[in-house]
């Protein structure tokens, strides 16, 4: 789960970075990587006192600010941001210098420039090889390739047909405006609170933040005055949360949790999993020899309380090959190997 955070120089790309990955991280380099936030594992790990607690990871990367004298963001900004999972682009909202209205058009304007070219060259391509052999060709991702035409001459990004996005024939163009995105309203730390953001475009999220604020708490050591001061400011959640949530929404991701004694651990797997793919994020061996899943319903945990109490009033429910995997599950696989 790779997130570039991109945007226009000098509109707070580095400064949300150092937000999101901590001072030291950020001063480690341009990737980090961020535990997502996960308080639904606390009471497991009151349990278990495991001798390993792991919290699922997304990495973040500062890329260069970008501009161009033309007002796009420029060639070396798109080619950073090509092989992330989700973009989060950042807008300046804080100096009054700029409109981040206009950024974030501009931005989706390059992004539609750069995938239209792509697929002009590529079905140009397609029909030289056509006139020499039509076994060169395969008709599906010729077909694919026009509908993704049609798309963009509509001016409407790649994302906002889903399917068509996350065709398998168009995996290795890695369209831009195809990848999920969330814009990042850079605003004066006392606006974020009473903000209302515009509508975002064809299923973008836009999440006010002040980066250069939120980047200074997370300096701070003490969690608790972390709190106080986003709390003073009305911002219910730091800004790191909050992306986080926003990244989880737009690539639909849910978290399961494996839970004992040697381990307390969530998982990222894919909204609408089924119980062998979610076996599969932990080892391919797992989904290969996949029996069956032994899973706690994580409200009947809280019930319960604990396993032993859980077993006794039979809330662990065997479940198939075919079960959905839901947000909170705590599962144990077994499986064949
Ligand atoms: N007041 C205020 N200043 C900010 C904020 N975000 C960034 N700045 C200032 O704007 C300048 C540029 O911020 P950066 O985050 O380093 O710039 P960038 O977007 O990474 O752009 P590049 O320098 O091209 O990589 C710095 O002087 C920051 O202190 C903010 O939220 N509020
Ligand atoms: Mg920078």
């Amino acid at each position: 789960m790779r997130t570039a955070i991109f945007g226009f120089s000098g509109s707070g790309v580095s400064e949300l970075f150092a937000a999101l990955a901590g001072p030291k991280a950020a001063a480690a380099g341009a990737r980090a990587m961020s535990k997502v936030p996960e308080p639904r594992l606390d009471p497991l790990i009151a349990l278990f006192t495991p001798k390993k607690i792991t919290y699922s990871e997304i990495e973040f990367i500062d890329t260069p600010g970008g501009g161009t004298r033309s007002g796009g963001l420029g060639e070396r900004t798109l080619v950073e941001v090509r092989s992330a999972d989700c973009l989060l682009g950042v807008l300046d909202a804080f100096s009054g210098l700029n409109d981040p209205a206009a950024q974030m058009e501009a931005i989706e304007t390059d992004f539609l420039v750069a995938d239209l070219a792509v697929v002009e060259k590529r079905l140009e391509r397609l029909a030289l090889d056509k006139r020499k052999n039509k076994d060169l060709v395969d008709p599906e991702e010729e077909k694919a390739l026009q509908a993704v035409m049609e798309v963009l001459e509509s001016e409407r990004p790649l994302r906002s047909e889903p399917e068509l996005a996350q065709a398998g024939v168009l995996r290795g163009f890695q369209f831009l405006s195809g990848k999920p995105v969330l814009y990042a309203w850079n605003l004066p730390e006392s606006e974020v609170a009473g903000f209302t953001p515009p509508e975002a475009p064809n299923g973008a999220l836009i999440l006010p933040v002040a980066a250069r604020f939120e980047k200074e708490l997370a300096e701070l050591e003490d969690p608790e005055e972390r709190e106080m001061f986003l709390t003073d400011l009305g911002i219910s959640e730091s800004a790191l949360n909050r992306v986080i949530r926003g990244v989880y929404e737009l690539l639909g991701l849910i978290s399961f949790f494996t839970a004992g004694d040697k381990e307390v651990r969530a998982w990222p797997v894919r909204d609408g999993a089924k119980a062998p793919e979610a076996a599969g994020v932990i080892h391919t061996d797992f989904q290969k020899g996949f029996i069956r899943a032994e899973v706690l319903g994580y409200d009947d945990f809280l019930k319960a309380e604990n396993f032993k109490k859980a077993k006794e009033l039979g809330l662990f429910r065997l479940e198939g090959k075919e079960y959905l995997v839901k947000d909170g599950d705590i599962v144990e696989f077994r499986f064949n190997v």
